[in-house]
């Protein structure tokens, strides 16, 4: 059980048979490991098995960019019937590969071993890492967030998984980063947090057709439509698209929101709330909701009298591709990605997880606030032809999810086809130990 896992510093599940544990005094929060030093770290690369090799591909890179798309698009997460697989598109790549701080070396792939000089052979496998500030209750810490983890078919089951982590841990290391934060859609030791899919629909006969959505023996597509049907512009006064000029408010209303989770992302700077809510600066024109290539939607609500920032919303556009259907290729799919509003102010200095400490009063107003952004979003997203609104069970999404129509996932199962628990997704924190955190305080949405 867990050959690979169990040797790594992560929580380990308690045994039974382990009496030494509860003898040792172990801190509630903090490092599994003793700290080192990088000149520790082991200098080379972790041996590959025969005929392959290291190489590390650069999100600056369209070529290779499209490599790395490619091999997702092939091999990547998929639903346990391979209906549906992620379909990450060459700009989302660059978007998520390439935030402020990135690291090169960190962007790491398997090759096929080429005889002939100068010849690349085919991407094979894939790990990335990027910089991010994290929050865990009262710590802060440096960490390597840990995506796109691909094995190409023909090599799975042959423990690559193992060699690809340790290959970039190692490099993670090297940088003076002994944290990494992860999701997965596996249940390996031990998650910190567990959040559930929900989905709004936004195209039901699509999504019908699809077979994404069951049509109940008493539903009807027209029923349905009515059902979901969405005003065609925003109706909250003063909600409009994000510029350059917000991101100052933007910033600060992301500092002070995320204190109420227990566990976040910290926004640096001003670059690095630029880079993820404005990706979409120096594209063309908006053409039926879209510009061309857009990954990232972010509105904000400014105030007529001071015009101060007083909410701000974002998704993502990440599209699933559709196998088995012979017209129906892609199904265009927003993710909901951050918001943060001062409706009912901040917590303080070392509050923290605000959702336990609302009134009921402060928890009315500020779920008819998320009310009001998700369904402008809604609006927004269905205006730029999304099929589906998919959101999780963290932040504050509870205070929305049941009145915007959000389902618990159904058809389109987001992990991998031996796990046949329901649809949801575990947080992990490699090399931090700490109490479990409920899926509402968790504020980082991972890619
Ligand atoms: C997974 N998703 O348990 P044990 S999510 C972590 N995350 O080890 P093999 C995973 N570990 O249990 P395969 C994992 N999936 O024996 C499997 N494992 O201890 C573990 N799928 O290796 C597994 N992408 O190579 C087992 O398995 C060992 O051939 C088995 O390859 C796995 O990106 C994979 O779902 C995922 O491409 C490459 O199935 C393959 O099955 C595949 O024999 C489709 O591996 C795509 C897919 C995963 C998306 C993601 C986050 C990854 C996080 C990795 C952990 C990072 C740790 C922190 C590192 C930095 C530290 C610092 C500082
Ligand atoms: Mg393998």
């Amino acid at each position: 059980e867990h050959r690979f896992w169990k040797t790594q510093p992560v929580i380990q599940i308690a045994s039974s048979t382990n009496n030494n544990t509860a003898a040792i005094e172990e801190p509630e929060e903090g490092p599994i490991d003793p700290p080192r030093q990088t000149s520790d770290v082991r200098p080379d690369p972790i041996p590959l098995p025969n005929g392959y090799e290291w190489c590390t591909l650069s999100p600056t890179s369209p070529t290779q960019l499209s490599e790395i798309q490619h091999l997702l698009e092939e091999n990547y997460v998929e639903d346990p019937d391979a209906s549906f697989r992620l379909g990450y598109t060459a700009e989302f790549l660059r978007w998520a590969l390439g935030p402020p701080g990135w690291v090169g070396e960190w962007c790491v792939g398997v090759r096929v071993k080429v005889k002939e000089a100068g010849k690349e052979g085919k991407l094979v496998a894939f790990i990335s890492g990027i910089p991010m500030d994290v929050k865990v209750r009262n710590s802060a810490f440096k960490a390597a967030e840990i995506n796109f983890l691909c094995a190409h078919k023909k090599l799975r089951n042959k423990r690559l998984a193992p060699v690809l982590i340790k290959e970039i841990t190692r490099r993670v290391n090297l940088k003076g980063i002994w944290q990494a934060v992860y999701t997965a859609g596996v249940v390996i030791p031990t998650p910190i947090s567990t959040c559930r899919y929900y989905h709004r629909n936004l195209n039901p006969a699509k999504l019908v057709d699809i077979g994404f959505t069951p049509l109940a023996r008493t539903e009807t597509i027209s029923r349905l439509v009515r059902k979901y049907a969405l005003p065609t512009t925003p109706q909250l006064p003063g909600f409009r698209e994000m510029q350059e000029t917000d991101v100052r408010g933007v910033c600060g209303l992301l500092r002070g929101f995320m204190k109420r989770y227990e566990m976040s992302q910290v926004f640096g700077g001003e670059e690095e709330v630029g880079h993820w809510y404005l990706s979409a600066r120096g594209l063309g024109e908006v053409v039926r909701g879209r510009r061309e290539g857009q990954v990232v939607w972010s509105y904000v609500v400014e105030d007529p009298q001071t015009h101060q920032i007083t909410d701000f919303i974002s998704f993502y556009s990440l599209p699933s591709l559709i196998m088995k259907h012979p017209t129906h290729k892609s199904l265009e799919t927003a993710y909901a990605f951050y918001y943060a509003t001062d409706v009912i102010g901040f917590p303080g200095e070392g509050e923290g997880n605000g959702s336990g400490r609302d009134t009921q009063e402060e928890k009315e107003r500020l779920g008819a606030r998320l009310n009001a952004l998700m369904r402008d979003c809604l609006i927004v997203a269905k205006a730029a032809g999304f099929d589906v609104f998919n959101a999780l069970s963290l932040m504050d999404n509870n205070l929305f999810l049941h009145e915007q129509m959000f389902g618990p996932g159904d058809g389109y199962l987001v992990r991998p086809r031996h796990i046949h628990a329901e649809e949801s997704i575990a947080y992990y924190l490699y090399n931090w130990k700490c109490a479990p955190i409920e899926g509402a305080g968790s504020g980082w949405k991972t890619k």
